[in-house]
């Protein structure tokens, strides 16, 4: 591969599960205890949007507890040492490319750090809990709350006016879902891509794609589409196409070469191949 090639990379689920991200086709096929129609589609967010705020915000509060492992780190060093075109495109929701220092990266399926007002259309950065209802315990300032627990029973306390009215202006729960751009309340939404949306930057992953010289998916079962099928766009346009997996993935017989094993071991050794 010419030191100069154009390089496309997909990475799925797969290369967060060694970080202690779970991929989404647990054994049980539920998405952390969850239906995915009940949880990513703009039809469950109409139906239930406190169980949707609910089930992202304990997916955002995780990343705190989580850090990139090897197999980002390779890919950020490949971002940094490549000369030639590079994308990294995932359809992860977590930071933990970007954290391990990857640049020229897309998430084509929104990121869990990102909100989206459905009131003006404004996206932008978003930290903590976005449901309505989340009492935000940096929020609670003077009084030290730190576990879940302590702040529903502070919130009981609160709806049952046990707190007379200490607190009661130091605890502002409202506005834990106020757009910070016009102000309105309860209309922030996550950013992300759910099932029937339309995925993010499609024009620059298909240009990427038509000019690949290597296209290298890692960590994802090729069950969702549109990525799926970036393998056989890649193949069409005369690109070298490889595998990175825990096991074949749907999509396997469709890329020239495989690679199956752990991403924080393989990702690493493919890497240092490439650089020399
Ligand atoms: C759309 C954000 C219109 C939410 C996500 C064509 C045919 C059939 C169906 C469709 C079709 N076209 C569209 C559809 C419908 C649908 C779809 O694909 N449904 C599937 C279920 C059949 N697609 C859509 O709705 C998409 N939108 O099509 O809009 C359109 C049409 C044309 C062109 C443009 C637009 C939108 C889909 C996006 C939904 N949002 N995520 C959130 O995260 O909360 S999808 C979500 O699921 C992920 O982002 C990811 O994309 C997918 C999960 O897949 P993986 O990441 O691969 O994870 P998985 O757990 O499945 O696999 C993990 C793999 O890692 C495994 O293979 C495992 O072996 C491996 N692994 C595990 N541990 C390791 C490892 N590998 C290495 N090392 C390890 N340690």
């Amino acid at each position: 591969m010419s030191p100069l090639g154009n390089i496309v990379i997909l990475t799925g689920a797969g290369i967060s599960a060694e970080s202690g991200l779970q991929t989404f086709r647990a054994a049980d096929g539920l998405w952390e205890g969850h239906r995915v129609e009940d949880v990513a589609t703009p039809e469950a967010f109409a139906r239930d949007a406190a169980l949707v705020h609910q089930f992202y915000d304990a997916r955002r509060a995780r990343l705190g507890e989580v850090e990139p492992n090897a197999a980002h780190l390779a890919l950020a060093r490949l971002d940094a040492e490549w000369r030639g075109k590079l994308l990294i495109v995932t359809q992860n929701v977590d930071d933990l490319h970007e954290r391990a220092g990857a640049k020229r990266l897309l998430h084509m399926h929104g990121e869990l750090k990102r909100g989206w007002c459905l009131a003006c259309g404004e996206r932008f950065a978003w930290k903590g809990p976005m449901s309505p209802h989340a009492v935000r315990p940096e929020l609670v300032d003077g009084l030290s709350v730190s576990s879940q627990e302590e702040v529903q029973s502070f919130d009981k306390l609160r709806t049952n006016g046990g707190l007379g009215d200490l607190g009661r202006s130091e605890l502002r729960t409202n506005g834990s879902n106020q757009c910070p751009s016009c102000q309105a309340e309860g209309q922030v939404r996550p950013d992300i891509v759910w099932f029937g949306e339309m995925p993010y930057e499609m024009e620059a992953i298909e240009a990427a794609l038509f000019h690949a010289d290597l296209f290298v998916s890692i960590g994802t079962s090729g069950a969702v589409y549109p990525a799926a099928g970036f393998v056989q766009t890649a193949n069409y346009r005369g690109a070298r196409t490889l595998e990175i997996n825990l096991e074949p993935s749907q999509g396997s017989i469709f890329f020239d070469e495989r690679r199956y094993g752990r991403a924080s071991e393989e990702v690493p050794k493919w890497v240092a191949e490439l650089l020399g």
